[in-house]
């Protein structure tokens, strides 16, 4: 008989081996078939078992059986040890983070002039100044009448106002040529003190190069038992140093005339040109920005105050120049033209928003 207990013994050892080494499933279910299957090694090793002396069956029989159970014991522990290994593989692979955000960064941008209306609404706020708003589509009443501006009166032809058809009742509303009518309805709804500002669109038939027939106006009202022509300079002054980001502001109060207010004024900002850049606050030009003025005793009347018992100030400023001035937009019509070209360039990060403490414009 040729079989040695050597003969075991070095099988055992080569099968081993190659189980320690097999580094995926596949190579070590190989091993097992040509080790234990059918017509494996090992299988073969056994099959001499039959023609073997009881003396020599009473030594092979238990050796062969043992090599045979450590073998199968073997792969066993190989196999759950590769399975892990591939397990892990697999949920590295597959790793999910949810902490990432759920889709691509927005791509759109705050316009220009969402932004500086932001920076106006922060800043006034800052004064305890709330936002009131209004229709679009005004009466004339709200729009004139009640401002001192009655019918015939030349302001009528200076607004160029855009006339909507003629209604069921014979009236034509019109849009609104500014946003005085917000005051209007604010002073007729709400018992002094009232402190607000009126910011939106607003409509006249012009259209050149510094005109769009749609633009954006910003409007604020005081009125209370003693508010003062002073307390309308230290206001507009706060505004315009908070509004421009520097320290210091030249400002200039030329009287005027609006037919709402009593007296009237226009205001001017210091400035420079410098390289092509202009610079707000210290210079030897002039930039007009601002009208003002002490509401007028008929407008209180219309809106059921009495004058002899509340005054106060009213002032108005078109927001598309002062978001140009700002930001150095150089084309007025650029801003209505819905290109997305020019939008990133001028534009604002959804999330950077203005406010008092982070800087209006960061
Ligand atoms: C301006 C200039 C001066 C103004 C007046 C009023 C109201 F309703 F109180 F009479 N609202 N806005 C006003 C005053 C507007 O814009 C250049």
């Amino acid at each position: 008989m040729s079989l040695s207990e050597s003969d075991v013994k070095t099988l055992e050892a080569e099968l081993s081996s190659a189980i320690d080494g097999a580094d995926n499933l596949d190579a070590l279910e190989d091993i097992r078939v040509s080790a234990l299957g059918k017509k494996g090694s090992l299988s073969g090793l056994m099959k001499n078992l039959g023609g073997m002396s009881a003396e020599e069956r009473q030594v092979f029989g238990p050796l062969l059986n043992l090599a045979k159970n450590t073998i199968a014991e073997q792969i066993t522990a190989r196999k759950s040890t590769l399975e892990g290994a591939a397990l892990e593989t697999r949920l590295m692979s597959e790793r999910v983070d949810v902490t990432l955000p759920v889709s691509t960064p927005p791509q759109g941008r705050i316009h220009p002039v969402s932004q500086v209306m932001d920076e106006i609404a922060e800043i006034f706020a800052d004064m305890n100044f709330n936002v009131a708003e209004g229709p679009d589509i005004e009466d004339d009443f709200h729009n004139f009448t009640a401002l001192n501006i009655p019918p015939e009166h030349p302001a009528r032809q200076m607004h160029d106002t855009f006339y909507l058809p003629e209604n069921e009742n014979g009236e034509r509303k019109v849009l609104r040529t500014h946003t005085s009518p917000v005051q209007i309805r604010t002073m007729q709804n709400q018992k002094p003190p009232i402190r607000i500002i009126a910011p939106g669109r607003t409509y006249r038939s012009d259209s050149d190069m510094t005109h769009t027939p749609m633009f954006h106006q910003v409007e604020g009202l005081v009125i209370d038992e003693n508010a003062t022509m002073g307390h309308l300079k230290g206001t507009l002054e706060a505004f315009v140093k908070a509004f421009f980001e520097v320290d210091n502001v030249k400002m200039r109060f030329r009287p005027s005339y609006f037919p709402f207010t009593e007296p009237s004024a226009e205001v001017d900002i210091g400035c420079s040109f410098a390289d092509g850049e202009i610079r707000i606050g210290e210079g030897d030009d002039w930039l007009e920005i601002l009208g003002c003025g002490m509401v007028n005793d008929k407008v209180l009347e219309h809106c059921g105050l009495d004058p002899k018992q509340y005054q106060g100030f009213a002032f108005g400023c078109g927001i598309d120049r002062l978001a140009m001035l700002k930001y150095g937009a150089p084309d007025l019509r650029a801003f209505f033209d819905s290109d997305m070209r020019w939008l990133k360039h001028y534009g604002f990060l959804p999330l950077d928003m203005p406010t008092i403490a982070g800087g209006l414009s960061s």
